[in-house]
């Protein structure tokens, strides 16, 4: 089965109501990670048609500093129950720039208030270069963030090594979050 696949099963949701946003710079991995998920699904969506849990729900966006397509992101914040943001843990000379679309993305007013669980995949983990999730944590400053689960995993967005881990942990904090606004 696949991951989302049974994320909505878990879940108890049919299409459509649980939206993850997929944020990170570019080439972090983002489009990797969701296309695993993506062709696990289909597999799935072979073998049980009448569970469609769509991709389309992933909404997934390259930040950078330039801000042109900034807003057309951030309208997504809005209704989101999940973030997943990809780091690609070999890049270590944008680690700063990582931090600075973190922070702002824990300041923006539709997300600093909200109990939004957070998950990061400290991806490329495979590469000689990877630092190691603690190393990623501590330089992003995780550990300050207080007013949001959050849940670090390495990841190998292309063998998938990590994400199910990472996802199981997405999946109950959504789960529980849902269950407490009941
Ligand atoms: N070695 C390695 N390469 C990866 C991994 N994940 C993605 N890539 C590669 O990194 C590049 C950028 O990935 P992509 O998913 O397009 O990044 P995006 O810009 O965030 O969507 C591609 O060449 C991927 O094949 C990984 O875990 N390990
Ligand atoms: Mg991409």
């Amino acid at each position: 089965m696949g991951l989302f696949q049974k994320l909505a099963t878990f879940l108890g949701v049919k299409k459509k109501e649980v939206n993850v946003l997929v944020v990170g710079l570019n080439n972090s991995g983002k489009s990797t990670v969701v296309n695993k998920f993506k062709n696990e699904d289909e597999r799935v969506t072979d073998v049980v048609p009448t569970v469609g849990f769509s991709v389309e729900r992933f909404q997934t966006f390259d930040m950078s500093g330039h801000g042109r397509y900034r807003d057309l992101w951030e309208h997504y914040y809005k209704d989101c129950h999940g973030i997943i943001f990809v780091i690609d843990s070999s890049d270590r000379l944008r680690l700063v720039v990582v931090k600075e679309e973190l922070d702002l993305l824990l300041q923006h007013p539709d997300i600093c208030n909200k109990k939004i669980p957070i998950l990061f995949f400290a991806n490329k983990m495979d590469s000689k270069e990877a630092l190691s999730s603690v190393k990623i944590a501590a330089g992003l400053g995780l550990d300050k963030i207080m007013n949001k689960p959050w849940h670090i995993s390495s990841s190998n967005a292309l063998t998938g090594e990590g994400l199910q881990d990472g996802v199981e942990w997405l999946t109950q904090q959504i789960r529980e979050m849902i269950i407490a606004k009941q």
